[in-house]
C-alpha cells in the first residue's frame, strides 16, 4: 500500500491536518498501536492537537480509503514529527526528526504543510528547513505544499509571501481547522494512488 506523508515545521498544523484529513476522508476512529483501543476522533485531536512544539514524536498511521474511478483505493496516512530549523538539544526530538527524514526517503506521496498564518520568526513560519525539505522531497512520486491556517486573517500575506521561500513548487492553500481546500488535497492524492 502506498504511503502519504504529511512533514513540516512544529506547530505547523500537521497533526490537526492529519485527523481531519482522515476524518473528511471517512475515518471515524483512529488505532494509535496495532491491537491496541481505538480513539474517537475528537478525543484524538484533544490528545494529540496542541500549540506547543514538538508534541508528535512517534510516526502516527491511519489506512484512509480515497473514491478512485469507480471504486476507493487505500493508502497509509502517516503523521510526523515537525523538523525544526535548529539542532534540538532533546536526543528525543533530534530522534524523531531523523525517523521523519527516514520516512521522507519511503514515502510515494508528501504532502509537506507549512504555517502561512506565522509571523516571520516565530517556530512555524515558514523558513531554511522548509527550502530544504522541498529540495529532498520534491523528488518522490508525488509533492505538494499545503499553506496551512488560511482561516486566520495573517494567511493571506503569508500566502503571498511563501513563494520566497518555496518558489515553483505547487501549492494548495488549506485550513487543516476548517477543511476549506480538502477536495483539492483529495484529488492530488487519487492521482497518485
Ligand atoms: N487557526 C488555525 N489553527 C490551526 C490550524 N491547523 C492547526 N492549527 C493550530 O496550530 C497548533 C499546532 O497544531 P498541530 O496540529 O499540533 O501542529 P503540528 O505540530 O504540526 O502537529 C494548534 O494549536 C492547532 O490548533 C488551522 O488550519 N487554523
Ligand atoms: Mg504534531
Amino acid at each position: 500500500m502506498r504511503e502519504c506523508l504529511i512533514i513540516g515545521k512544529p506547530n505547523a498544523g500537521k497533526t490537526l491536518f492529519f485527523l481531519n484529513f482522515a476524518q473528511y476522508l471517512g475515518l471515524r476512529h483512529l488505532w494509535l498501536a496495532a491491537g491496541g483501543p481505538s480513539l474517537p476522533l475528537d478525543r484524538a485531536r484533544r490528545e494529540l492537537v496542541d500549540d506547543r512544539p514538538h508534541r508528535t514524536l512517534d510516526l502516527n498511521r491511519v489506512v484512509v480509503r480515497v473514491p478512485a474511478g469507480k471504486g476507493r483505493k487505500s493508502t497509509v496516512l502517516t503523521d510526523t514529527a515537525g523538523l525544526g530549523d535548529d539542532i534540538n538539544a532533546d536526543p528525543a526530538i533530534r530522534q524523531a526528526m531523523a525517523r521523519t527524514l527516514r520516512a521522507i526517503r519511503e514515502a510515494e506521496l508528501i504532502l509537506h504543510l507549512v504555517d502561512v498564518a506565522a509571523l516571520p520568526g516565530s517556530v512555524s513560519a515558514p523558513g531554511p528547513v522548509d527550502r530544504e525539505v522541498a529540495a529532498f522531497a520534491r523528488h518522490r512520486g508525488g509533492y505538494a505544499v499545503l499553506a496551512n491556517k488560511m482561516d486566520l486573517p495573517e494567511a493571506r500575506d503569508g500566502l503571498s509571501r511563501l513563494g520566497e521561500v518555496l518558489p515553483g513548487e505547487p501549492v494548495i492553500p488549506i485550513s487543516a481547522r476548517l477543511g476549506t481546500g480538502f477536495p483539492r488535497v483529495r484529488a492530488f492524492v487519487r492521482r497518485w494512488l
